[in-house]
């Protein structure tokens, strides 16, 4: 259960990712304050954090930027850890997988064992971009086109990387194409917990494609973080193993009107409740 200290909940293990810092789009001040509301032991960065795609295209870092990635660092030096899946954006870090710095450690993909024993593949979720995209021709090639799918996926942006191009993305295809946003997400959300499955694990945990959501797919739990570029979401672990995506902007609606109850005189409550 969540442990209360001067007003900072604290959990088990918190997952964020998509902040796209380096971008205007990232929702810099509510990430900061939602980050002084939450304590984690575990913090995971599950990819898309720094922007690296957009500041090689100009350089965008307010001092707000700076604030989130300082208050990260001292909830490292107070005593969580933090474990670094790289996504697309910030694939530069890819070349340090292994490694450790700081405290931080850059993983490719974790296996997380949450406090009720159930295990999570951690991945930032680009990784399967092509085998979406591909998907019905992959399907008649069989398994072995799958991996191939996954290989060809990082080298081509590898490639494109090293090119100057910009990161092929299926999240920004996927609106372009809006009718067919639904199944490409869908077909996104199949794949990973396909993957989770292969992997023996009970469940995954992904972002990329800005998209929160808490399901199940053929007895399999489907997590993603979502973003905070527009929708502010997080997922946390509670001390009994449950996960719990978060909302951000909801959080803060009901807490601005439980305050505004609260300050109403007594007989008046009742009537707003
Ligand atoms: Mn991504």
């Amino acid at each position: 259960m969540a442990d209360d200290t001067e007003g900072t909940t604290r959990v088990r293990s918190l997952f964020l990712s998509d902040l796209h810092l380096g971008t205007r789009g990232c929702q810099a001040g509510l990430l900061l304050d939602f980050l002084k509301d939450y304590d984690a032991d575990t913090l995971y960065l599950v990819g898309d954090i720094v922007d690296g795609w957009q500041l090689r295209s100009g350089w965008y870092w307010p001092q707000g930027h700076n604030d989130v990635v300082q208050k990260l660092l001292r909830k490292v030096r107070k005593g969580s850890s933090l474990v670094y899946v790289p996504g697309n954006h910030d694939e530069f870090l890819r070349d340090y997988i292994g490694t450790t710095f700081g405290g931080i450690e850059i993983a490719e993909s974790r296996i997380h064992e949450a406090a009720d024993g159930r295990r999570y593949l951690v991945i930032h979720g680009d990784q399967f971009d092509m085998v979406v995209r591909h998907a019905r021709w992959l399907a008649h090639l069989g398994d072995g086109a799958y991996t191939v799918a996954l290989f060809v996926n990082t080298g081509l942006n590898k490639l494109r990387r090293r090119l100057g191009l910009s990161y092929w993305s299926l999240s920004a295809w996927a609106k372009l194409k809006v009718k067919n946003a639904v199944n490409f997400i869908g077909a996104f959300e199949t794949f990973l917990a396909d993957e989770a499955r292969r992997q023996g694990a009970d469940g995954v945990i992904c972002g990329h494609i800005h998209h929160a959501a808490d399901r199940h797919i053929d007895g399999l739990r489907y997590l993603n973080t979502g973003d905070w570029v527009e929708s502010c979401t997080a997922l946390v672990e509670h001390y009994d193993g449950r996960m719990e995506v978060l909302h951000y902007p909801t959080i803060l609606r009901a807490r601005a009107a439980e305050a505004e109850r609260a300050a109403l005189p007594a007989p008046d409550r009742r009537a707003v409740a």
